[in-house]
Order: structure tokens, then sequence, then C-alpha cells
């Protein structure tokens, strides 16, 4: 696939000048990340060889809906192909939280053999398992070979598909509505995002509900977790740009839940009749109060985020020059862009490693660091590791109490960079 990009370069993405929900042409840009590699585009050792292609990194916000979005859409069939590495169940903690959303699902909803659940990219199976398990009809949907075929070995049932408007069409047609459609880390992928909106209004049951999780843009600018964006995610959510959104073809969010995951998600709860509950409201007047709606609310991200670029450098030139070795943990698509934006690469670090099997023996995409098993903090006892899955630190630390005992610290980098041992 590199070899493509070698060929036509350019062709595989696309500068918007409009707003990818209400289409306005008034786009304000607020941060530069640079042109960076894709993040989720891990190399083998003969793609070390080859250029390595990049794309312009621009956030900017919407003021007619308030939507804040990256400006290049670089083509899903490169975002998404069958090398893409990311499997959800190589979390625990990722999967517990699946596992009680999914009961809640099925408790609140009293599903049953004659329910049917549906989720968009449903990865390898990790939230459908549990209405399985429950006796309760799903089908997945998910594009990537890898995880889908991972999803039907555990019995469940996957479509090998990107949801689109017509692919739903037809699926309402072949397959019938669903009681609960699920979509997580999912809405803020998709290229044709009113399409995708569209469609999930057309596999819905008139009393069925879209229970939907994504990254909040709140916390994401409060503890400046700028790592977040990167070109898989087109989309940074917050309510009000996601209450406009869906309005727009019909379905009303009607309920919001906060949580912690990937560093602070919401759960919103759309359904094809409107019942709003106290819980949305709150939350757009506090947005509407802080002025999340606003250009203004983003002016000094891009300061902020390039005095946390140089405080970490900084850190690490001086474990460095004190002659310290440094690795990283979790080879997630994050770290590619705290690593590419803060220009870290083997010079500094000597590799990171990851849980995740089908990551390991591949390198990360621009600083080529070397993606080890997690057990080669033991064996190698680097000084320091950068925690790159900060989202999952507490996990993680959990489990290297061995290399803690060693004597060794991670530094984690956002909100900002600290050591702790
Ligand atoms: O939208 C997305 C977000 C929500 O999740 C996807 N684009 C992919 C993913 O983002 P990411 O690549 O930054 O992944 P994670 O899940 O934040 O990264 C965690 C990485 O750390 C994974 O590669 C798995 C690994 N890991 C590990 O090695 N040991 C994770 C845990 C919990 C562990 O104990
Ligand atoms: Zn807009």
């Amino acid at each position: 696939m590199n070899q493509i990009f070698l060929e036509q370069p350019g062709k595989y993405s696309r500068t918007e000048t409009c707003c990818r929900s209400c289409g306005g042409n008034s786009l304000e840009p607020f941060l530069d990340l640079g042109s960076t590699p894709l993040a989720d585009r891990l190399l083998t050792q003969e793609m070390l060889e080859e250029l390595e292609l990049t794309f312009p990194l621009v956030v900017a916000f919407c003021p007619d809906c308030s939507l804040v979005q990256i400006l290049e859409t670089v083509a899903p069939e490169i975002l998404f192909a069958d090398a893409y590495p990311y499997y959800s169940s190589f979390s625990p903690a990722l999967m517990e939280h699946s596992r009680a959303n999914a009961l809640a699902q099925l408790e609140e909803r009293k599903l049953g053999p004659s329910s049917l659940v549906v989720e968009l990219a449903s990865n390898d199976g990790y939230l459908l398992r549990n209405y399985v398990e429950n006796c309760v009809p799903v089908m997945g949907i998910d594009p990537a070979d890898g995880p889908a075929a991972a999803a039907r070995k555990i019995g469940v049932p996957t479509l090998c598909e990107f949801f689109t408007e017509e692919f739903a069409a037809d699926f309402a047609e072949s397959h019938g509505r669903a009681d609960v459609v699920h979509g997580n880390n999912v809405l803020a992928h998709v290229s044709d995002t009113n399409g995708f909106v569209a469609g999930i209004a057309k596999i819905l049951k008139p009393t069925g509900v879209a229970v939907i999780e994504m990254p909040y843009l709140l916390p994401l600018i409060e503890h400046i977790e700028f790592d977040t964006i990167y070109h898989e995610h087109l989309c940074y959510f917050s309510l009000t740009a996601l209450d406009k959104l869906f309005r727009r073809h019909g379905l009303f969010l009607n309920r919001v839940e906060e949580l912690s995951i990937h560093g602070g998600s919401l759960r919103i709860f759309v359904e094809p009749s409107e019942r709003v509950e106290q819980s949305v409201i709150r939350m757009l007047a506090h947005e509407r109060a802080i002025g999340l709606d606003q250009a203004s609310f983003f002016a000094e991200f891009s300061s902020r985020v390039d005095a946390l670029r140089k405080e970490l450098v900084a850190l690490i030139a001086d474990l460095k020059a004190k002659g310290h070795s440094i690795a990283a943990y979790g080879a997630a698509a994050k770290g590619a862009t705290m690593l590419n934006y803060c220009g870290l690469d083997r010079s500094q670090i000597d590799f990171v490693v990851d849980r995740n099997v089908n990551k390991q023996g591949k390198f990360m995409p621009g600083a080529h660091l070397p993606i080890l098993e997690p057990e080669a903090l033991a064996e190698r006892k680097p000084d320091y590791v950068l925690m790159l899955a900060w989202n999952f630190a507490d996990e993680i630390i959990a489990q290297q109490q061995a290399y803690l005992a060693q004597g060794g610290q991670f530094i984690i980098p956002v909100p900002h960079p600290r050591i702790v041992a």
C-alpha cells in the first residue's frame, strides 16, 4: 500500500473548506499540528525503508454549528485498511466498561430473543459478545477484516462493511430494524458524518435507541489532550454540535452520560422521538455558559499545546543529558501524535511496548520506535517510561509493579508532563 502512496501522492486526501456537519463555510482554524504520518499506520521493517507520506493536521471550529473538526480527509480505504491493528479486547478496563454498558441496555430495554442489537464499528466483538451470551440476536458491522474475523470466531456475526446511508437502507430491508444501535468511537472517524447519522435513523425501530460513545471535546481542551487529534478522528464533539447534527436527521439527543474512558467521553442516547432529559439540558446550558459554542474558547489552546510540547521535550532532553535511558508504553494512535508533534524518536526513546500482539514487531509511524511486548520493560530496565497510553495509566502501572520495584519511573505527558514512581 505504501508503494501506491509513492505513485500517486495526494490522491488519498482532500482538504475540506466546508463544515462536516452543517456545510458552513466559515471554518476557523485554531491549531496546526503540522504534517504528520497516519497515526494508526504501524510500519513493518520493509516499510521503514520507504518514504512515509504525511498529511496536514489542522483543527478548526465551525461557528455555525460549533463542530470542531480537522480539515484533511484521508481516504477511509487507507485509514482503516486490513492492516488496521486496533483490537478493543486488549484492554480489560475497556471490556468491563463495555460489558456494563451492554447489560444496562439489556435490562432497561428488556431485550430478548426477538430483539436485535447492532453495533457500528463492532471491532472484535468486544461489546456484542455480552448480548450473545444473553441470547439476544446481534449483528456487528466493521470494515476491518482482522477484527471482524476475530469477532466471528467468538460467535458474533459481523458484516465486513463501511456503514453508509445506502448500506443502512439495504440492511433495514434484509435484517429489519434494531432495538439498540451501539456505536463507540466511530462517529468521529467517518468521512460522511451526515450519511452515517442518516443511516442510524434508517436502521432504528421507532421505539429504538442509539447508544453512542465518543471522546468529549471539553476534557480534550481542559486537559490539553491534543494527542487524541489524528487523521482517524475527523470530528471532536461538544454536546451542542452533536445535538444539531442528530436533529438534522430527525433524531433526538434525549440523554447523556459523562464517562472517564479515553480521557473523558460522552455516552449519548438518541431516539426517533423527542423526550429530552435534564442531563442534556444541564450540559447544553453548561457548554453555553463557558462558551464552548464560541471560537474564542479555543483561542489559547494552540499556545497551551506548544507549552506542553516544550515542557516534555525539555524533560526528555534533561533525562538524556543525565545519561538516563527512556522507553515508552502504548503503541497508541495518540502516541504517534505525541511523538511526532514533539519531535521525539529513537534518538531519545529506545522502544515502545504494547500488549496488542498484532502491533508487536512493527514500528511507530514517523518516530519509528520498535514495538515490543511489555515484558521488555523488566528485561531491559529503562530508567524512565513515557506513558503514551495515559488514558489507561492506572491499569498499566498496576501491571508494571515489577518494573517499578526495580526503580523504574513513568512519565505522564498530559495535562502537564510529570514523573510518577
Ligand atoms: O478512537 C480510537 C480510540 C478511542 O482508541 C481508536 N482510534 C483507537 C484507540 O486510540 P489509541 O490507538 O490511542 O488506543 P488506546 O486504546 O488509547 O491505546 C491503548 C494502547 O495501549 C493499545 O495499543 C493497547 C495498549 N495497552 C497495553 O499495551 N496494555 C492497553 C492496556 C490497557 C494495557 O494494559
Ligand atoms: Zn458546522
